[in-house]
């Protein structure tokens, strides 16, 4: 897919693109280098500072956050973005951000990334399959660029795009889903300091397979919402349907904040198993809003979370 570049009249149009540097050594120490399906990006460090926002949990290991991944545009299997995901190039890459924005147009992405400091925000990711992994991942606030690109006062919420790239993205091929994946977002919970878009995992570009060059990530709702690979971020004031949504509307709803009260229909989403830990290793309890309840619990007062689940 090419984007042709629009006359936007944004103020971060012309600029040289970010310099990386990156750490050769320490990457292929980490075991990453054979896991890693070639990232066009993947040359350099990215120049980092770390957040506040982090948890201080332990983070997994290159290699397991590489190897066991959901990314449906690659096939149904754990395993196969790390064998697939190679194939996608990622370089040029450009967003469209439309709708109901002041700025909209087609931005590169070194206009996206112009001027922004990137964060190391260690976070958790907790899947809806009840598995979970704690992620170094390197990032900024999607509201930082919201606020960029202007979002007018009719907007309600944000929806978001992946790729549509079949001839890269063999998984793709079939109609497995109704190709592009799409999530969204109630425009609050976006511009949310924990809402973040990431470029990166340990300090690196992000692996293609973990959603390269730039996913969404919201630590405090199931995996799926952390859509990867996005081209599209439309303001809207009706809220969007997201692929599993429409999928299996009994199973998947809007908010899929991380729940252990309210049960998927089919497994208990009371605990979970974080990766790398062995398959005999003992469940752990899942928390309330992923643990960042504190953060976010407000967002949802007053609204009955088994039905907006
Ligand atoms: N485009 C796209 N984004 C996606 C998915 C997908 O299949 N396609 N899977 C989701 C699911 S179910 C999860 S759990 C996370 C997994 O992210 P990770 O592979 O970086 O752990 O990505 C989410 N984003
Ligand atoms: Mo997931």
């Amino acid at each position: 897919m090419k984007i042709r570049q629009r006359d936007t009249g944004l103020g971060w149009a012309d600029v040289t693109p970010r310099e990386f540097f990156f750490n050769r050594r320490a990457f292929l120490a980490a075991g990453g280098a054979a896991l890693i399906a070639g990232n066009a990006w993947a040359n350099d460090e990215l120049d980092v500072i770390p957040s506040q926002f982090s948890t201080d949990e332990q983070p997994n290991a290159l290699p397991d956050i590489a190897r066991y991944n959901n990314f449906y545009e690659f096939g149904l299997g754990k395993g196969d973005p790390a064998r697939y995901a190679g194939a996608l190039t990622t370089q040029p890459w450009s967003i469209r951000i439309d709708g109901l924005v002041e700025r909209p147009g087609d931005y590169s992405f070194e206009e996206i990334l112009d001027g922004v400091q990137l964060e190391e925000r260690i976070y958790r990711l907790r899947c809806v399959e009840a598995w979970s992994m704690v992620v170094p991942w390197v990032g900024f606030e999607l509201g930082e660029l919201l606020r960029r690109v202007g979002v007018q006062p009719s907007a309600r919420h944000v929806a978001f795009e992946t790729l549509v790239r079949p001839e890269e993205m063999r998984g793709q091929r079939v109609p497995m889903l109704d190709w592009p994946y799409r999530e969204g977002l109630r425009l609050d919970e976006a511009m949310h300091p924990l809402t973040i878009l990431a470029t990166g995992i340990y300090r690196q570009p992000i692996p293609n397979q973990n959603g390269a060059p730039i996913r969404l990530v919201v630590p405090w709702k199931y995996g799926f919402k952390s859509i990867k690979s996005i081209v599209r971020i439309t303001l809207t004031e009706e809220e969007p349907l997201n692929t599993w949504q429409d999928m299996a509307p009994d199973e998947y709803g809007y908010y899929a904040n991380v729940n252990p009260e309210v049960d998927h229909p089919r497994w208990s989403q009371a605990s979970e198993r974080r990766i790398g830990m062995g398959l005999f290793a003992r469940r752990m309890p899942t928390r309330m809003f992923n643990g960042y309840g504190d953060q976010v619990a407000h967002l949802y007062e007053g609204m009955d979370l088994r039905r907006y689940y």
